[in-house]
């Protein structure tokens, strides 16, 4: 463990175009957090920054999908996201927006600063217009084929497939997303900064000066890029959209979102500083202070290119120490997509596991996507739970409270002399602290996981080879060490886990009444006695619990109807029949039903023979529900009724009627109710 300092922590701001799902939390906020959290308590000076990105093109392109104005978009996602954090106790010290006045006082600022030194090149180029929409044609307003991998659904400010960063232009065979229309050229003013200028800085800065301790997945990304050769990057856009740029001449026009998001890290601190009575400037501008941007891959270029570059240009800025960004999460073998819903979303994984926020924090650490991309899967997110943290984690601390409440009363026994296994034992426990901080320190957040289950191994371990519940008859004087060495094990995991896994951490604490003995990482490293005795402990509850194969098949179920949903949504919708006449509709008779009988027609699969009260008189309808229906389910349904269909023999059975249904998109057939799951527009009802 390193001498305290102090440090600014940022994690990328979420855009409020949807809420947050498990990429964004292993990716980014996980890690972020567990770095926080450790630093912290290891006694240093944090400021762990955050807040919603609210000026993306993203969002008032999801506005218009839901036909409400953007800033409705942006509250509703702003909380919705914001609570989530929470929820899973991601420890920000401010979670800002870049709404906020403070957020576009700062930008502006930082922008002139920039305009009036001179940093910009201005200039009148041609840009991509869309003459249907009238307006012109940046960043995700337009598609087209990279110039550099030939992905055809690269946007106009970076390909996601490849990485690279892109001018509108440089797209090939390019297309507006707000009309489809092919895009004309049409010449337009902006304020450019010329990245060429600050190569030379950013190779001294970034591939000599943090060769070695910078990841070489970023390392490797960054050197491509200015191998590639830098150009001037535009920092004003033509839209109605962000924060206006704030010089003449200018009307009409905003901030690049890229330019004034990470601004936000800035004008988030100094929101936190004005709440605290703190000076916000040491934090970002004294060169003692470690900056570390926890981000996804694809925001490595505007976290090590661009911004970087803007702070140096301003000139008074501290630049980051560190960005270790990591690889994507996959979710059952896909790529984790918002606008497919192929996601576990964060709310609805809590309706699902209200109080399983640190098992989901666990499984995402320890199969974080560090250094390659992972997958998610829900049987490992089952295993790691029911094997990991029930039965290694969970069932140590259950046995030494348990014991210790049944033996004991819950009062600590003063121990005998300690073996050399209960030495070495201690011994091991003491180099934890260490181990674990040098994983942490070094971003390998997966290791440090592993790391601490290794301490409550070593607690099964010990109890599972001096068995005290064998001695207990024979020698309880040897339990008494043995109890006392386990206890000392079990505080240790308390404070040790907390980065990870802090709910659990205080529960944890609770049960032993550790929050009167202050125990710092650094004790448990040092101190002989962690827990002494006479201390009284509380009765066991259970940190963790099994998750069964019924939950777990309800998320792949989940998952399996979304697959289906986005089949449907790709097929043609069954085409329109013929016209029919207002005298043809009010042929037909449809009345309101009740159904008061239903019985399987015996010898077939798939036909229920209903009784149901039409209103008229109650008759016998012949349906062909019976798989998707139990009889005993239907009894007492409302549904729609054909009445005057001519009658027809099924099976020998007389049908007079017909019950009209449609299908979701899992296949499964469902009365007429246009607001069941996913009934889409153009569901056939039949
Ligand atoms: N809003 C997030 C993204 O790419 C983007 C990050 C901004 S960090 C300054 O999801
Ligand atoms: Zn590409």
């Amino acid at each position: 463990m390193s001498t305290p300092k102090r440090y600014t922590i940022t994690s990328a701001l979420p855009y409020t175009n949807g809420p947050i799902h498990i990429g964004h939390l292993a990716g980014v906020y996980v890690p972020a957090d567990i770095y926080s959290r450790y630093l912290r308590i290891t006694g240093n000076d944090v400021a762990f920054i955050c807040g919603s990105d609210e000026h993306g093109a993203a969002i008032p392109m999801r506005a218009k999908k839901e036909g409400v104005s953007p800033q409705v978009i942006i509250d509703k996602y702003h909380s919705i996201i914001k609570r989530s954090f929470k929820d899973f106790g991601i420890s920000f010290d401010n979670y800002s927006r870049t709404s906020a006045p403070i957020h576009h006082e700062t930008a502006s600022e930082f922008f002139k600063k920039l305009y009036e030194d001179g940093k910009f090149i201005e200039e009148t180029s041609e840009q991509l217009y869309d003459p249907e929409a009238d307006q012109f044609l940046a960043d995700r307003f337009v598609i087209g084929t990279c110039p550099k991998c030939g992905n055809e659904e690269a946007y106009g400010d970076q390909c996601e497939n490849c990485g690279s960063s892109l001018n509108a232009t440089d797209l090939i065979s390019p297309k507006s997303t707000i009309s489809g229309a092919k895009p004309t050229l049409k010449q337009t003013k902006h304020w450019f900064l010329p990245l060429d200028q600050y190569e030379d800085f950013l190779k001294e800065w970034v591939l000599v000066g943090h060769k070695k301790d910078w990841k070489t997945n970023v390392y490797g990304q960054i050197k491509s890029w200015i191998d590639d050769g830098l150009r001037p990057r535009a920092v004003t856009r033509d839209l109605d959209w962000g924060i206006p740029v704030p010089v003449d001449g200018a009307e009409g026009k905003v901030l690049y979102v890229w330019f004034d998001a990470p601004i936000g890290y800035i004008s988030s601190t100094k929101e936190w500083a004005v709440r605290e009575g703190k000076d916000w400037e040491p934090y970002w501008k004294d060169k003692d202070t470690k900056l570390v941007h926890f981000i996804g891959k694809d925001n490595i270029v505007f976290h090590c290119i661009i911004f970087p570059s803007m702070l140096k240009a301003e000139g008074n800025y501290i630049l980051p120490e560190n960005v270790p960004a990591n690889e994507f999460l996959n979710l059952e073998g896909n790529k984790l997509s918002t606008s497919k819903n192929w996601a576990v979303w964060l709310h609805e994984y809590l309706e699902d596991f209200p109080d399983k926020q640190d098992v989901l924090r666990y499984v995402l650490t320890a199969n974080a996507p560090e250094t390659k991309d992972n997958d998610f899967t829900w049987k490992d997110f089952q295993d790691r739970n029911n094997n990991e943290l029930v039965g290694n984690f969970g069932n140590f601390i259950n046995r030494i409270i348990v014991l210790t409440n049944k033996y004991y009363d819950g009062i600590i026994s003063a121990p005998n002399e300690f073996t050399e296994t209960d030495k070495q034992t201690l011994t091991e426990l003491r180099a934890y602290p260490n181990v674990i901080s040098s994983s942490i320190e070094r971003y390998r957040f997966r290791e440090a996981s592993q790391e601490l289950l290794n301490v409550s191994r070593l607690g099964n371990k010990y109890l599972a080879d001096e068995e005290p519940w064998k001695l207990m008859k024979t020698d309880p004087e040897r339990v008494k060490t043995i109890m006392y060495v386990g206890l000392q094990i079990a505080a240790a995991l308390a404070t040790l886990s907390e980065p990870f896994l802090p709910f659990t951490a205080q529960k944890l604490k609770n049960m032993l009444s550790l929050d009167t003995i202050a125990t710092t990482w650094n004790e448990i490293a040092t101190k002989e006695v962690l827990l002494p005795a006479g201390h009284t402990i509380k009765k066991a509850t259970l940190l963790f619990s099994k998750i069964e194969d019924t939950d777990i098949q309800r998320q792949l179920d989940k998952l399996a109807a979304t697959k289906k949903a986005n089949e449907i949504e790709n097929k043609t919708v069954t085409p329109q029949k013929d016209t029919a006449t207002f005298e043809d509709f009010t042929k037909l008779d449809m009345r309101i039903g009740t159904i008061v009988e239903a019985e399987k027609m015996p010898k077939t699969k798939k036909l229920l023979v209903l009784k149901v009260d039409t209103g008229i008189n109650t008759r016998t309808i012949v349906s062909g529900i019976a798989e998707h229906f139990k009889p005993e389910d239907l009894i007492g349904k409302k549904v729609t009724v054909l009445v005057n269909l001519a009658p027809r023999k099924l099976r020998g059975v007389e049908s007079e009627g017909m019950i009209l249904m449609t299908e979701n998109p899992a296949g499964k057939i469902v009365f007429l109710n246009p607001d069941e799951d996913g009934v889409h527009p153009g569901a056939v009802i039949s």
